[in-house]
């Protein structure tokens, strides 16, 4: 009798992981705990560190974490011990993404307009759709071949797995124009920032006015091993792919960056923010690091693009006690982004301190870039949405998402110019 059900469970597994699309195998048993929002304890963001547990949204609102299945107990235990009540919103997260994933196809087939980015024609970048990497090159090459004028597009670097991190500068044609800078992608299952970088190139190239004041340097996908690798092995991916020489793969490349490095980090390799072994020992962080650096001068703001939380942070990360030499103004202009945003039935974001929740973090672009470069006006945008679908964001959301951040920025370039 125990043969038999051993067998039967055998064969469900097998049944499981035959329809579990690919980057949705390695979540099978992953469970999504909802904290109670009014426990204020740090004990989540150590457990992190610890890699016993996954905080998917670091600037607070959703308070939820991922636990793996081999961690449940552990976590449950430690949560018990400290009073920290929660609810297990979903049990098992492959399931749970596969059925959100029928709905979505269902949904597309009905309302999606058609929409291609094939390897002889993609001319614009997708929005009913997330863009795999070969597409993103895809619709690079295709710009390169056709806005010459306007556009310089360049390697800045290759990743681990030998991929191209590439830089879009779309010009202004006045000698004073000052520059901005966005980063798409840095971490890879938060599909919506490349999309969003992606949506912006495009966006900008459709409004020449844009480009009166201001030189674009757009880097759409900086992370591309591990995007790759969220859409062929883990929806949930995060980090690069570092080989850490037998233990977990991959550095936060969040927690790399060299101001303040390993403060509020994990210096673990199975930790979803394991800072890597040396402050920019990442390829990917240090080519971004050369090509904002031979800039700095003209730089004026910094976004980089998160998910998930909508908020718009501001530094410094490394520590709530110490502000910001600039911080006034950084909420002010911030404020004009928030209202920006929300004009036309946009969402609202919050605009906060990057360390004022539970959660310090350093290492990240943001605080090198404001603590190094001293660029004036340095953000960390995490897009939508407030942690109903989170990472696996509704493809319905990509042009809402773009459209507000969109109408955030040309008016928050209206302030600084
Ligand atoms: O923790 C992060 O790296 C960012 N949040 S995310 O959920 N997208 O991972 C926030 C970074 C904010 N900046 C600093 N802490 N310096
Ligand atoms: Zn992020």
């Amino acid at each position: 009798m125990t043969r038999l059900l051993w067998l039967v469970e055998l064969l469900l597994a097998i049944v499981a992981s035959n329809v579990s699309a690919s980057n949705y195998r390695e979540l099978v048993g992953h469970q999504i705990w909802k904290l109670d929002s009014r426990m204020k304890s740090k004990m989540p963001s150590q457990m992190m560190s610890e890699g016993l547990l996954d905080i998917l949204d670091h600037s607070g609102p959703s308070n939820q974490v991922r636990v793996m299945p081999k961690h449940v107990e552990t976590v449950n235990k430690i949560f018990k011990n400290e009073g920290i009540t929660y609810e297990v919103i979903i049990d098992d997260l492959a399931a749970y993404f596969e059925s959100e994933e029928l709905k979505d196809r269902a949904r597309r087939d009905v309302t999606e307009e058609q929409e291609a980015c094939t390897e002889s024609r993609c001319t614009k970048p997708l929005k009913t759709q997330y863009m795999t990497f070969q597409q993103m090159e895809w619709y690079l090459q295709n710009l390169n071949d056709s806005q010459h004028r306007k556009i310089d597009i360049s390697s800045i670097g290759k990743s681990h797995e030998n991929r191209d991190i590439w830089l879009v500068h779309i010009k202004s044609d006045n000698a004073s124009a000052r520059s901005v800078w966005v980063e798409g992608g840095l971490h890879a299952r938060e599909w919506i920032s490349p999309a969003v970088a992606f949506g912006l190139i495009d966006n900008i190239l459709n409004n020449e006015e844009m480009t009166s004041n201001f030189d674009f340097f757009i880097a759409p996908m900086v992370n591309p091993d591990g995007y790759e690798y969220s859409w062929t092995n883990d929806r949930m991916w995060r980090k690069n792919r570092r080989d850490n020489e037998g233990r977990c793969d991959g550095v936060d490349l969040n927690r790399n960056w060299d101001f303040h490095f390993g403060v509020g980090a994990s210096s673990y390799p199975c930790s979803e923010t394991y800072m890597g072994p040396s402050a920019f020992s990442e390829p990917e962080t240090q080519a971004l690091r050369d090509a904002m650096t031979n800039r700095k001068d003209n730089l004026t703001l910094i976004l980089s693009l998160h998910s998930y939380g909508q908020d718009l942070l501001y530094p410094w990360g490394w520590s709530h006690l110490v502000a910001a030499p600039n911080k006034e103004e950084l909420i002010a202009a911030g404020n004009i982004f928030a209202d920006g945003a929300k004009r036309d039935g946009g969402h609202t974001y919050s605009v906060i301190n990057s360390a004022g929740g539970m959660y310090y973090a350093s290492g990240a672009t943001d605080d090198w870039a404001l603590g190094v470069l001293k660029t004036k006006y340095v953000y960390t945008l995490e897009l939508r949405d407030d942690g109903k679908r989170g990472f696996t964001l509704s493809t319905e959301d990509i042009d809402p998402c773009l459209k507000e951040v969109w109408n955030g920025l040309r008016k928050l370039l209206e302030h600084i110019a």
